[in-house]
């Protein structure tokens, strides 16, 4: 199997979910080092436009988003699962920890820190659509009750003493409950003031931090793409019965319908209930598959 090249920047709340699965799993990885804003030059070529952190590259085969991302390592890599079992609610967490706890961490990560560079303030403010900066001041008070809200519900998950979400050892559902504390304890430090309360998390959030990332090492933008070069794309699942009418083969084009909805445009290769593949062709990559979930795309023919 090709190897695992992740693309993203040490910040990104969200590459650290993919991060630390690979670190669960005792996983090699190659990084590659992307911007945090516009233009991204040498990761457009594998994404066709999609633009947010992380994605996951094997071979020739890009994996967007971390639902998908997660996922992926857990078909690829079964030995150590991240969602073990049935695995069905624990994915469905992502929904809550990636907008219900996430949201609020982000705008408090915007609004009480005065250090962030210009660039990458006017990119947030166009790209987290989400978020209302001309009342981001203002709304520190209630973005402080949300996010220690959803704080509290973890620290009654772990009330019974387990070691960590669902038992005495780390799943995928740990990791997706731990990141957008690990995004705060980053970027604003009064976070660890009002943690104070909450001695089971602060226990938790150590020992989520000692799993690590894996082994990792650094790889250039360029001998990414020359990877994708050397592998030539899988043909794919299959295009499943859909609600849309579409077929294999047709052109289309896939958004996110949160937020950063750049549409990206390619031959249907597969569909299912789990995730849609587009085939492209770049100059850089020569035929490229790009993998996106299902649940939070948007899909239809150009
Ligand atoms: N649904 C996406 C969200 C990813 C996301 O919003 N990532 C942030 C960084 S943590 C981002 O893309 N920021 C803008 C950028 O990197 O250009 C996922 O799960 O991967």
């Amino acid at each position: 199997m090709a190897e695992l090249i992740l693309h993203h920047f040490d910040a990104s709340p969200f590459a650290e979910k993919a991060r630390l699965a690979m670190g669960l799993k005792g996983l090699s990885w190659h990084s590659v080092d992307i911007p945090m804003v516009m233009p991204k030059p040498d990761l457009m070529p594998l994404t066709g436009g999609y633009r947010k952190t992380p994605v996951l590259q094997i071979g020739a085969e890009v994996y967007c988003d971390t639902s998908l991302i997660l996922r992926e390592l857990d078909r690829r890599f079964p030995a150590r699962p991240l969602f073990p079992g049935a695995p069905g609610l624990s994915l469905a967490l992502s929904a809550w920890s990636d907008k219900t706890f996430f949201e609020p961490g982000a705008a408090l990560s915007m609004g009480l820190n005065d250090e962030i560079p210009d660039p990458i303030l006017a990119d947030r403010k166009d790209f987290f659509e989400f978020m209302d900066f001309s009342q981001l001041k203002s709304s520190m008070p209630h973005m402080w009750g949300q996010f220690l809200a959803q704080v509290q519900l973890l620290e009654e998950e772990l009330s019974d003493g387990r070691d960590f979400m669902f038992g005495d050892q780390p799943c995928g559902a740990d990791i997706l409950c731990y990141f957008p504390l690990w995004m705060a304890r980053g970027n604003f430090p009064q976070v660890g003031e009002r943690l104070q309360d909450f001695d089971r998390v602060r226990a938790w959030e150590q020992r989520m931090q000692a799993i690590g990332h894996g082994d990792r090492s650094e790889m250039a933008p360029a001998d990414a793409l020359a990877v994708a070069r050397l592998y030539e794309p899988a043909p794919g699942d299959g295009v499943f019965a859909n609600e849309e009418g579409l077929k294999q083969g047709d052109r289309v084009q896939v958004a996110p319908t949160d937020y950063g909805a750049v549409p990206v445009s390619g031959s249907l290769m597969a569909l299912n209930h789990r995730q849609l593949t587009l085939r492209r062709e770049e100059s850089a990559t020569g035929p490229i598959n790009t993998h996106f979930p299902r649940s939070g795309y948007r899909v239809s023919k150009t």
